[in-house]
């Protein structure tokens, strides 16, 4: 209960900021970011997700808390392009809870407009139990949101129920190999394999294939000569500040 009174106060004063983490092509251009919120704590400083994301879920204060990572979000792109730096999307993860609330498209949407902003402004990140089907009007928002213009990217692909049937089924531009697959490609060859087969697999299916938690040279060598589309991860950049990620548009990595 501790917790969630101080997410509700830390909400009401928007304690929040949004890192950024670049993503890269195989040329090394930017080609997107994704934002992941920081909490900044009055006492115990930058808090990661981990400790307060399931709280907000289970609390329902997930949704006030998306709205205001949006709203971060949506400042930082206009004072970049203000600035005529480089205009990338900004992925943004929507947890399977978020996807429960109705409101979920007009909230975002509303965001946009409030700062003149249209929806190829944003990837949104959505993990593959949301489109699974357990969700009655998760199918319907996707389309939504699709119709809109929003590209779709499916986070941490490979570990979920593993059902391949809804790619063909849902709008999705972007699949996302999951970091576990990327950790171990030098010391396992199943997880190399695995990797090779999604980038097939999204490539076949049209998709953007980019690949998390890559952390070095070897590991992006071996996704480079595969054909990934783009890489994420500590041996490009940490996810860092707005200002952080305002110096790496502006002088590369
Ligand atoms: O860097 P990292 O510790 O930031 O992120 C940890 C987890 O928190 C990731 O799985 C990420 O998807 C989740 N996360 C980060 N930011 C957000 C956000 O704005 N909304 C939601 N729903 N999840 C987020
Ligand atoms: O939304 P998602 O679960 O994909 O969030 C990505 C998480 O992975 C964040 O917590 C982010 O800080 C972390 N991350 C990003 N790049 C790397 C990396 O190269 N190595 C590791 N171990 N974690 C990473
Ligand atoms: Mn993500
Ligand atoms: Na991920």
């Amino acid at each position: 209960l501790g917790l969630e009174a101080d997410l509700r106060r830390a909400i009401e004063r928007e304690e929040f900021v949004n890192y950024y983490q670049p993503q890269y092509d195989m040329a090394g251009q930017l080609v997107g970011m994704e934002a992941l919120v920081r909490w900044t704590h009055p006492t115990q400083g930058l808090v990661m997700p981990g400790q307060f994301i399931s709280t907000a879920e289970e609390t329902g204060l997930i949704g006030a808390l998306g709205d205001i990572v949006l709203r971060n979000a949506a400042a930082d792109i206009m004072r970049w392009r203000g600035l005529g730096l480089p205009v990338v999307p900004v992925a943004i993860n929507i947890s399977a809870v978020q996807f429960r609330d109705a409101r979920l498209v007009d909230r975002i949407l509303s965001v946009l407009s409030e700062h003149g902003l249209a929806p190829d402004a944003l990837d949104l990140e959505l993990t593959e139990s949301i489109l699974m089907g357990e969700q009655a009007g998760a199918v319907g928002f996707l389309n939504q949101l699709a119709a809109e213009g929003f590209r779709i990217a499916i986070d941490d692909f490979g570990t979920g129920y593993s059902s391949l049937g809804y790619l063909k089924r849902f709008p999705v531009h972007k699949l996302k190999i999951d970091q576990s697959f990327v950790q171990h490609l030098h010391e396992d060859t199943n997880d190399a394999i695995l990797v090779r087969a999604i980038i097939n697999l999204g490539h076949s299916l049209a998709m953007t294939v980019v690949a998390e938690g890559v952390e070095t040279p070897e590991q992006f060598a071996y996704l480079r000569d595969e054909g990934a589309d783009a890489v994420q991860g500590y041996l490009f950049s940490r996810p860092v500040p707005s200002e952080e990620m305002e110096r790496l548009m502006r002088d590369g990595v």
